[in-house]
């Protein structure tokens, strides 16, 4: 252990009741999250990893030199401080810190984010701008939407497996790959885990995977990322129907899970936790058909047959308090793989699950097709070569079952849960088709 660090308390553990530290002595670590200067009365509040908490300078209390340092520290310099826990009612966590010793680690150099400062500038500098109490929300938001989603996986017998990232064909249409010269030969990143999915549920029947998904989209949109996150999973034997209550479990699991775990967090927000918390199954389930009436009364213009995007999935969604389904879109919208209706082979058994107060689409799956010739066919149909699809053909040459998946885009359904504007803040360096720096 660092020498100076071995009474370090946390600033979580001070600010617990339980801990009973009122009067003790405590060694803190952390960075000056903020200072005031009140004549001879000075206050810092001091951030750490699992908190901020407020120290007060008495100029008459402490040794002229400690007074003077913390009169030239700087904001977000990394310091060591040694003081007093006192119970304070006015203090923002109940307690504060009268310091005794101070220490400056490194003296931090003018703070380069102004209050005002701009998006462009804030992204320029996120490595900087991530230290932000709300930015720090977020990601301990998003470490528990992913602790959720692995917690139910696990408590429902779903066996996690990793699937590669670099790959030889598109999953979900040829137009947003990212290419890549790989020993002279074309690779890509992938889109989507799907397929290999596929190839695992004969051994395994129910797997799932959390990875990260890339598509080179020219969507300057607040819920397009060219890099995200994918949580995808895929079961032999089930149907459409099936899925979709996989589906509505999980993704009430993750809401019930973050407001309950994150109620104070969600409100700094500006999220009433109660709106994430009683979402529950069953989600309502409408078709494409119905989407496209329901949008048109609300006065867009759609037809049968366009596909729906942000603005009208806005439209569709922005009265509603819980996700709701989309079932049944024209195949022609959507990629070869899913399941031609049996009754009418124009739709396809796919489902969409749409999150309320217009976030929109956080889900894209459905049942596959699972026999060899419907499949060649449809790659056919999209003018893909079945050539570069053999190995995933394969999978209905041996053993094939009716089997359905999905994929729930994690940063979007941050972005609902946390209520964001946009999706670039949910994840810590985003990646759009303007930014891949920092
Ligand atoms: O294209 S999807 O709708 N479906 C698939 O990729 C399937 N192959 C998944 C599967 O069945 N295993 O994408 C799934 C979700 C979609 O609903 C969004 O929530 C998210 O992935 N998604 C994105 N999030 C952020 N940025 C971008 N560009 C993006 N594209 C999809």
């Amino acid at each position: 252990m660092l020498s100076g660090l071995k009474d370090r308390v946390q600033v979580k553990t001070i600010l617990n009741t339980e801990s009973h530290l009122e009067g003790k002595e405590v060694t803190l670590a952390g960075w000056v999250y903020n200072r005031r200067a009140h004549g001879n009365l000075l206050f810092i509040d001091l951030r750490d990893g699992t908190g901020i908490i407020q120290i007060s300078i008495h100029k008459d209390k402490v040794p002229q030199k400690v007074f003077k340092d913390v009169e030239r520290v700087t904001r977000e310099s990394s310091v060591i401080a040694k003081g007093v826990v006192r119970s304070d009612r006015r203090a923002p966590g109940g307690y504060e810190i009268d310091l005794k010793d101070f220490h400056i680690e490194g003296l931090a150099e003018e703070w380069p984010l102004p209050i005002d400062a701009g998006v462009d500038v804030l992204f320029d500098k996120r490595h900087l701008h991530l230290r932000g109490e709300k930015q720090t929300l977020i990601m301990r938001v998003r470490a528990t939407v992913f602790d959720a989603m692995r917690e139910w996986f696990k408590q429902n017998s779903w066996t996690e497996v990793h699937p590669p990232i670099i790959i030889s064909a598109s999953v979900e249409g040829g137009a947003t790959l990212f290419k890549m010269d790989y020993f002279g030969e074309v690779a890509y990143l992938t889109q989507s885990s799907q397929f290999y999915l596929e190839a695992m549920i004969q051994s395994l029947e129910k797997v799932y995977c959390i990875n990260p998904s890339f598509r080179s989209e020219k969507s300057k949109t607040p819920r397009h990322l060219t890099e995200f996150w994918m949580a995808e999973a895929e079961a032999a034997w089930m149907d459409l129907e099936d899925i979709t209550r996989v589906e509505e479990q999980l993704v009430s699991y993750i809401c019930q899970v973050v407001a309950e775990r994150h109620r104070k967090d969600l409100e700094t927000l500006g999220r009433n936790p109660d709106d994430i918390g009683s979402v529950k199954p069953p989600f309502d389930r409408i078709s494409y058909r119905e989407a496209i009436e329901r949008i048109k009364k609300k006065g867009m213009k759609i037809d049968y047959g366009d596909d729906m995007g942000a603005d009208e999935e806005s439209k569709l969604t922005e009265d509603l308090h819980k996700p709701m389904f989309v079932l049944e879109y024209p195949k022609d919208l959507k990629a070869f793989y899913h399941l031609p209706k049996p009754s009418d082979p124009s739709i396809v058994m796919c489902g969409d699950c749409e999150a309320p107060e217009g976030y929109g689409e956080i889900i894209g799956g459905g049942q596959r097709i699972h026999d060899k010739d419907t499949l060649i066919k449809r790659i056919k149909e999209d003018k893909l070569k079945p050539a570069d699809y053999e190995w995933y053909i394969d999978l209905r040459r041996y053993g094939t079952v009716p089997h359905s998946g999905f994929g729930l885009g994690v940063d979007r359904l941050v972005r609902w849960v946390c209520k964001l504007d946009h999706i670039r803040a949910t994840i810590p360096f985003p990646r759009t088709m303007t930014r891949r720096v920092p």
